[in-house]
Formats: C-alpha cells, structure tokens, sequence
C-alpha cells in the first residue's frame, strides 16, 4: 500500500500545514515525537476534522488544540468540509491517511458513515481521537466528551422549565439530524422531561444543520406552526445563535423563551437586549486541548484507549479513561447577565 511511503515520509519531516489549508495537508514537521516515554515516540502530526468549518465552536476548540500541540512540539492542522452532512469528512479523513498523519481528532455528524474511512485510517495506524460528537465506539480509539450526557440534558431542561414557569410547549432546534451529540442529548432530555416536567409538552424537534441560514429559518417555521409555543432549547452554538438572532428582532423577543447551548461571544448581544436569560456550554478551548493531549498519548503508546488508562494533559491536569474508551472533560457551565461578560470565546 502507497500509504506506508507516505507514512515513512512524514517522519523524516516534510512540510507544516497550517490551520483551515481546505486541501487537508497535515504532516508533522519532525520536531515531534522524539521526546516523551511510551514506546518510542512516534509522528506527532494531528489533523482535526471538525463537523463543518466556519463554525466558532470549533474555531476555540481548534485554538485550544493548537495551543496543546505547540507545547508538546509537534504539527497542527484542521480540515473539514463546508457543510455538516453525513459523510462530507470521508474525503478529508482519506487525504489525511494517505498523507500518514500520527492522528486524527474527529467531531463525527454521523455515528457510522466516517466509521470505513477511519477504520481504514487505523488500519494504515493512524491514532483516532473522537471529541465533542463520537462514532461508534469500534470506529475510533478514543472519544473526549465535553460533559455527561445527561448532565447537558439536565442544564437545558432545568433552564428551559425555569424561563417558562415549569409549563407549555417547547420546541427544540437542533444540528444535524445524525449528530451522534445533540441525538443523544434530544434522547435524554425528552426522558427528563418526561420524567420530572410533566406540564412541560415538547411539540416538535427541527433540524438546521449547523447552518446559520437554515436554523434561522427553522426557527422562523417553529414560531409559525405552534402559536403557543413558549420556548425554544437548541442544543447547538449554531442553532441558539440564529434562532436569538431571529427573536431579537421578532414579535417574540421577551415572551418566547431560548436556551440551549452556545458561546458567550455569540450569545452577549442577545443576553444583553434581554432575548436569553441563560444558556450552557463547556470551554470548546479546554476541549480541543485535552483531545491533542490524548492524541498525543496515544501516538506515543503512552495509553491504548483502555478503560483505567491515565494520561497527562498538561495545563489540565492527569485525566483517565473511562468505560468504552471515553475521557470527560468536566461539568456544563451556565453563563447569564451576571458573568458573560468574563468570558471571551
Ligand atoms: C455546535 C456543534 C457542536 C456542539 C455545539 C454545542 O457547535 O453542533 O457539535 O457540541 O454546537
């Protein structure tokens, strides 16, 4: 196979790539993968596959990543595809294969249709990271989660419950249909709901693709079709920003409600005209630095991907892996009036 040239290649250092090079080169410059124990180094090129570029979330994850790689020395780059559909990374992840990176960190729109590409990325041993939205498990080596599922579950219902006064109808606005994160968040959450918010109906779940036109017009849509509808979740930086955007200058700004997930910088304005009363999300930065961590402990044969291996992060401290190969970054945070504004992501 062409690929083990490649490979041989890339470890007598090639060319640094930079971040968002839309071709996908990534190759380590050589500097890493000579120090460190494990057994015997090994290529410290890591190429992220975020689910679709232009999206700020993964911009501070990226940075956080990029930040994580220069203090250990070895090559950062990012490619992905415009749009967050199912199979859009396939190409992006072969190029990268091909190329003979040491790992690749994959947020995956889809559980399954990366999974023949990845797995072929393995084989070729290429080191895969999932973060922020997993495959299946035999897809990947590893998954960094940014927090438990059911504790992003809890913040957004708890929120949702509190801005509405515990009763109504609510809509969610999500990514993607597939993505393997808001799916199982949506599932979570629709059983808290059912469990601890009766009164509360959830009429209908949308879908804007992690695109900003299509969740604004979704959102546009959910205000038409249920009159009464009192408040919207979206489970998406994407989705919560749009959807503010529309209400802001809607009829509905003040009386239907929006919570969900998002960044403080997207969200300030909207927090500060009074449209958001409080949303969650984690630090996408610290996020996008565990995983290089933990890319980079694999690549070094530090750990395997097996529950109870730990591995060091640096400013982040020593981390362990968990049942099924997943490593959790910490706890949702909830950013309102009073503490956005010391925030800067
Ligand atoms: C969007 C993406 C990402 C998700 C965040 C909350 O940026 O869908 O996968 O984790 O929202």
């Amino acid at each position: 196979m062409s690929y083990k040239k490649h490979r041989a290649g890339a470890l007598t250092a090639l060319a640094v790539s930079v971040a968002l090079l839309a071709t996908g080169c990534a190759v380590d410059s050589g500097t890493g993968g000579t120090e460190g124990g494990g057994e015997g180094g090994g290529d410290l090129s890591i190429t992220f596959v975020p689910k679709n570029l232009g999206n700020p979330y993964f911009d501070t994850s990226s940075d956080g990543a990029q930040e994580a790689i220069d203090e250990f020395e070895g090559t950062f780059a990012e490619v992905g595809p415009a749009e967050a559909s199912p199979d859009a990374q396939v190409s992006y992840i072969n190029t990268a294969t091909q190329q003979g990176v040491g790992a690749l960190a994959v947020s995956a729109n889809d559980p399954q249709a990366i999974c023949d590409a990845l797995n072929e990325a393995r084989d070729a041993g290429v080191k895969v990271v999932t973060f922020d939205s997993d495959t299946n498990p035999d897809c990947r080596d590893l998954f960094i989660n940014q927090a438990d599922a059911e504790g992003i579950a809890k913040v957004q219902v708890d929120l949702i419950a509190e801005q509405i006064g515990g009763a109504g109808e609510i809509a969610i606005l999500s990514a993607s249909a597939n993505a393997t994160n808001q799916n199982a968040w949506i599932e979570r959450m629709e059983e808290y709901l059912a469990s601890d918010y009766p009164d509360i109906t959830l009429v209908e779940t949308v879908y804007g693709d992690d695109d900003d036109q299509t969740s604004f017009d979704k959102t546009a849509a959910l205000l038409q079709t249920h009159p009464n509808l009192k408040g919207i979740i979206s489970p998406t930086t994407v989705g919560i920003a749009a959807a503010a955007r529309y209400l802001s200058t809607s009829a509905f700004k003040g009386t239907v409600a929006l919570t969900g997930l998002g960044t403080p910088n997207q969200m300030r304005e909207f927090v500060e005209d009074g449209t958001v009363t409080a949303f969650a999300l984690w630090n996408p930065a610290d996020l996008g630095y565990l995983t290089a961590y933990a890319a980079k402990a694999l690549i070094e044969g530090e750990i395997t991907g097996e529950e109870g291996d730990t591995f060091s992060a640096g400013k982040l401290g020593d981390y362990e892996v968990g049942a099924d190969g997943v490593v959790l970054l910490g706890d949702p945070f909830v950013f309102d009036a009073e503490n956005i504004g010391d925030f800067d992501f």
